[in-house]
């Protein structure tokens, strides 16, 4: 489920949507095109440093897919990604992973949509030991998907070449404990460098910590939490069930501009 790419019609949808909220959807392209087809959008701009340097900017594109017409059953009138929350950081800490139970931290971000727990908790604590640079915080909803447009938020991100892995999450809001994101996304490549464009499909996740099964907050607890895994809305039987296959709801894009 990681890196999956989406060419050139989510190139242009990424595009339209960068327009609408006022973001320009240029791209750090120039480079090299890889053996992935990322990097292939059209324009001369300047080609970006290569390969060994230290230091990276990207921007970070979410989309929200989460919408009424998709998904009927009981679709909040607010319904939202929440507050997105995550570190830069290497190989040597996760801070969630498919088949785990969800950390404290991860729990409450996907039960209450706050990300403080696991900034402050884990985060933090990561950068002091060295596994992790940097926290990323994005304190803003991005919307629900509305007539066939997701929602969609941009913000940047600073990678450093020894912690060349982000991982970023967010609640899908409201629900017992469902959330979306990546654990580990790889940005920089020994091989490739600075990888220009990487595009995630982001599937819905059940943090393994509430027993409802509806958008809805609450409800009861699973003590001792159950592994995170996926759950999914079955258009045949019109309810959400746990489920074995990825169901997407959304994408994360990450574009190199520095
Ligand atoms: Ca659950």
């Amino acid at each position: 489920m990681r890196t999956i790419l989406f060419l050139a019609s989510t190139c242009l949808l990424l595009s339209a949507c960068g327009g609408s909220s006022g973001t320009p959807a240029t791209s750090g392209g120039g480079g090299p095109l890889l053996e992935d087809g990322s990097d292939n959008q059209p324009g001369g701009e300047i080609p970006l440093p290569a390969l060994g340097v230290e230091q990276a900017r990207y921007r970070v594109t979410i989309e929200n897919d989460w919408g009424v017409d998709d998904f009927p059953q009981g679709f909040p009138d607010d319904a939202h990604l929440s507050l997105i929350g995550g570190a830069t950081h290497n190989e040597a800490v996760s801070f969630w992973e498919i088949g785990e139970p969800a950390s404290r931290g991860i729990e409450d971000m996907a039960e209450t949509g706050m990300i403080d727990i696991l900034l402050g908790d884990e985060v933090v604590p990561a950068i002091e030991n060295g596994s992790a640079d940097s926290q990323v915080a994005v304190r803003e909803y991005t919307g629900s998907k509305v007539d066939g447009v997701p929602g969609s938020k941009v913000f940047e991100i600073a990678m450093n070449r020894a912690y060349p892995l982000v991982t970023l999450v967010t609640m899908l809001g409201p629900s017992p404990d469902w959330f979306v994101g990546v654990s580990g996304e790889r940005l920089y490549d020994e091989v490739a460098g600075w990888l220009p464009d990487v595009n995630v499909a982001l599937p819905l996740m059940d943090g393994g910590t509430k027993t409802d099964i509806t958008p809805v907050m609450g409800g009861p607890d699973i003590i001792p939490g159950e592994a995170i895994g996926y759950v999914a809305y079955q258009p045949a039987t019109g309810v959400y069930l746990p489920s074995e296959v990825a169901q997407i709801v959304g994408r994360l894009r990450f574009e190199r501009i520095e």
